[in-house]
């Protein structure tokens, strides 16, 4: 089966989720050492309820991680990551969005999907073996990222002749193995995994790049809340003092193409995007503008 042109709904699960606005993917990170807010809600009770906020305030998705891949981050073991995300996902998959996992080992994927999550979010691009199955055997959405390199080590050198071509042709060969599996293109999303193994100027060239990525034919994330790049720009050393630069940088992205926001600050981009469109849509609506 191929790919033909970007679908106009993200198929997850129970969900069909419109791509004709951007979406909104709030994050909420049960770890003890994320960069953005590590330590905020490991505690089951906080990240539940942290959820509910995200939700309340307009978020489209909920991405629940138990796995820091902050640059130099150690893996987690299973049984620990189970143990961070299971108790979470029970109570998080009643809420009415759909909720994605952010996880890497096939395992927890099955795990999570038999236990209400409908999209998996991997920052590895399944490829753990046993992971295109793991999706391609339920009816989830995924989330196929690109990272060179692993978390401890992809900052120290990354390497690219040609940073989106080299992305986009990694992405779409990733997409090629579900939808020669059967999962249609309207499950798959494709991002470029800002900061993952990339320089501040790849960073960029992605960005600019954006829209070239899958070839037209995915719905692509932007990841860029609260990241390092935007402290390195603004001069906020701590990374909840970036939430005007994630802001910033979440427009250019939907400038750009993406059709989801993976962020931190779910009320504040949800205002920063109504407003954005609404002056958007008035200026090529409207022709004449009175003050
Ligand atoms: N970024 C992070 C984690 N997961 N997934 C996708 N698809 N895209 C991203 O850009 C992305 C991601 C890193 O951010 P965060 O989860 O806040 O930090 P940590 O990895 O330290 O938990």
């Amino acid at each position: 089966m191929a790919a033909t042109s970007k679908p106009e709904a993200f198929v997850c699960g129970r969900f069909s989720l419109s791509l004709r606005r951007p979406l909104i993917m709030g994050v909420v990170n049960i770890t003890p050492d994320s960069f953005s807010d590590g330590g905020d809600f490991l505690d089951s009770a906080r990240a539940v309820s942290h959820a509910k906020q995200l939700v309340d305030e307009g978020a489209d998705i909920v991405d629940l991680g138990g796995e820091s891949s902050r640059p130099g981050s150690a893996p987690v073991l299973l049984e620990e990551e189970r143990r961070r995300v299971l108790p979470v996902l029970e109570k998080v998959a009643q809420l009415e969005v759909p909720v994605s996992v952010d996880t890497t080992k096939p395992e927890l994927m099955r795990e999570v999907l038999a236990s209400g999550a409908s999209i998996i979010n991997d920052i590895t691009a399944l490829r753990s073996a046993g992971a295109v199955d793991a999706i391609a055997d339920s009816d989830a959405g995924v989330c196929l990222m690109h990272m060179q390199g692993e978390p401890r080590n992809m900052q120290l050198a990354p390497v690219y002749q040609d940073v989106v071509s080299e992305i986009s042709e990694f992405l779409c060969e990733r997409a090629r193995c579900l939808l020669d599996r059967g999962v249609g293109a309207s499950r798959i999303v494709l991002d470029p995994g800002f900061g993952f193994g990339k320089t501040d100027q790849h960073n960029v060239q992605l960005l600019h790049g954006l829209s070239a990525i899958g070839a037209g034919e995915y719905a692509l994330l932007a990841g860029l809340s609260r990241k390092s790049q935007l402290g390195r720009i603004t001069g906020r050393k701590d990374a909840k003092d970036r939430i005007g630069s994630s802001i910033a940088a979440a427009l250019a992205a939907v400038r750009h193409g993406a059709s989801i926001l993976r962020v931190h600050d779910v009320a504040d981009t949800k205002d920063a995007l109504m407003v954005w469109q609404a002056f958007e849509m008035s200026a090529t609506n409207s022709g004449a503008v009175s003050s």
